[in-house]
């Protein structure tokens, strides 16, 4: 096992990490940027290096402030977290010329998977569903992309081979607008992402999104670790997550679960990964596949008892899983509220000092936060201030206890979107779970009308 590990990432997934390394006697060394010096995460380090200004691009995506901080400091090995270099194949592939273990995925992993072509063509091979399009990239003549999209059947949706989670798509709904659309994400496409290349989908109208765990081995041991709901969300930002899914039967997650397992096998996938697919009409397809530990993980973690970031570590110092499929139990109900210091109408970011805060406790109540009273939130970072997790018995149980720690939860000083959460939960359709992808953005146009 590692004797030292350090932590490319700040805020609450940084502190998630060195509490893994700290019950796994692991040392650990927090990089931050001049804007963190004070932040919990560093102070509860074993140590820690500056590694540039404020801006991101200068300090958490600076990669040769980062491996000389691993260099200085006598680190094995780097965990990336999520966000920032964590799925950079570059990022990955240097980390470990540099003579440290990545803790994630091999590059040529995050590289397959972060081309969404490529990455769905070596899911359809592996028997993984997906949805109907085109296979592979759009070719540049049109007469062949309008035959393609006829097959198809419109709506359909123009995506860039480079984008994902939400960027570089357009939905194209009528013949007479396919080649200009077509052409129009290409050009974005090229700005964005350097990469022109384009392909099409089918375009779901109302699906959920759900999204499937998976932890793989060197030695080509895979578990799946159940799935995740994370439909409730509002400008591809997830605002809660729940684990199980409602109303979708286990038969069909366990069949879709065996599917990823083995399609990890057969790419040699090593660590934590996510599949993401819509579900609609009882049908899964597959989009995109994350290849780095998820915000929203500690909903499983609820509900199966794995410490996904202890496996992460494990599978990196290259331990096997030690444990199979048969030995994994689903039991409970989790629900992710994300607590944004964010106007809880508008979503514009709400940075400032935190004058109180008081984080709610008891039975089946996890707070991952690094916040404290007197904390000032740097204005230049994601506005996510903490992570509510609740479970219980049943997802009635585990409403109720949510709606109770959100009552309890006191935070002065900034807005937060705790009041967004208190309506949602309140809301007859998702304490039904009928919810899917666009149900936060009616709702919310709804209410403005109203
Ligand atoms: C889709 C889709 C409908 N049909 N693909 C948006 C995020 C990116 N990961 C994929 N996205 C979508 N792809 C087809 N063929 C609808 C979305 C989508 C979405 C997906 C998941 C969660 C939230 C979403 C919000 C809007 C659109």
């Amino acid at each position: 096992m590692f004797g030292k590990i350090l932590i490319a990432n700040r805020g609450e997934i940084a502190l998630r990490i060195q509490r893994a390394c700290r019950e796994m006697g692991i040392k650990t060394v927090a990089v931050h940027s001049t804007a963190d010096a004070d932040a919990k995460y560093v102070r509860l380090a074993d140590e820690s290096v500056c590694i540039g200004p404020a801006q991101s691009n200068l300090s958490y995506l600076n990669i040769p402030a980062i491996i000389s901080a691993a260099e200085v400091t006598d680190a094995e090995a780097i965990h990336p977290g999520y966000g920032f270099l964590s799925e950079n194949a570059d990022f990955a592939e240097r980390v470990e010329r540099s003579g440290f273990t990545f803790i994630g995925p091999r590059a040529e992993s995050i590289r397959l998977m972060g081309d969404k072509v490529s990455a769905k063509q070596a899911m359809r091979e592996a028997g993984v569903p997906c949805v109907p399009g085109s296979d592979g990239a759009l070719p540049d003549d049109p007469q062949e992309i309008l035959r393609i999209a006829r097959q198809i059947g419109y709506p359909v949706i123009i995506k860039a081979a480079g984008g994902g989670g939400g960027r570089g798509m357009r939905v194209v709904r009528t013949e007479a607008a396919l080649i200009t659309s077509v052409n129009m994400t290409r050009e974005e496409a090229r700005v964005a992402f350097g990469n022109p290349t384009v392909y099409m989908e089918k375009f779901l109208e109302n699906p959920r999104h759900i999204e499937i765990q998976v932890l793989s081995d060197n030695f080509q041991n895979a578990v799946y670790l159940g799935e995740r709901d994370c439909s409730m969300q509002r400008r591809n930002q997830k605002v809660l997550e729940e684990a199980p899914a409602f109303g979708i039967p286990r038969k069909l997650i366990d069949r879709l679960g065996n599917r990823c397992v083995e399609a990890c096998r057969r790419i040699g996938y090593r660590g934590a990964g996510t599949f993401e697919f819509l579900y609609e009409n009882g049908e899964f397809y597959f989009i995109e596949m994350n290849t780095r530990v998820q915000v929203e993980h500690p909903v499983t973690e609820m509900i199966t008892g794995v410490d996904i970031v202890r496996e992460q570590i494990r599978i990196a110092s290259g331990a096997a899983l030690g444990y199979t499929q048969d030995d994994i139990s689903f039991s409970g109900h989790a629900i992710e509220c994300r607590i944004n210091a964010e106007d809880p109408e508008t979503f514009s970011p709400c940075p400032g000092k935190i004058t109180e805060w008081h984080a709610p406790g008891g039975l089946g109540i996890r707070v991952d936060s690094e916040i404290y009273s007197g904390y000032s939130i740097p204005p230049f970072y994601d506005s996510m201030i903490a992570k509510l997790i609740v479970s219980g018995k049943t997802r009635n149980a585990a409403l109720m206890r949510l709606r109770r720690a959100l009552e309890e939860f006191v935070i002065e000083g900034v807005k937060t979107t705790i009041p967004l959460q208190q309506e949602i939960i309140s809301q007859a359709e998702f304490i039904d779970g009928q919810y899917n992808i666009h149900w936060l953005e009616k709702y919310m146009a709804g209410k403005k009308k109203a």
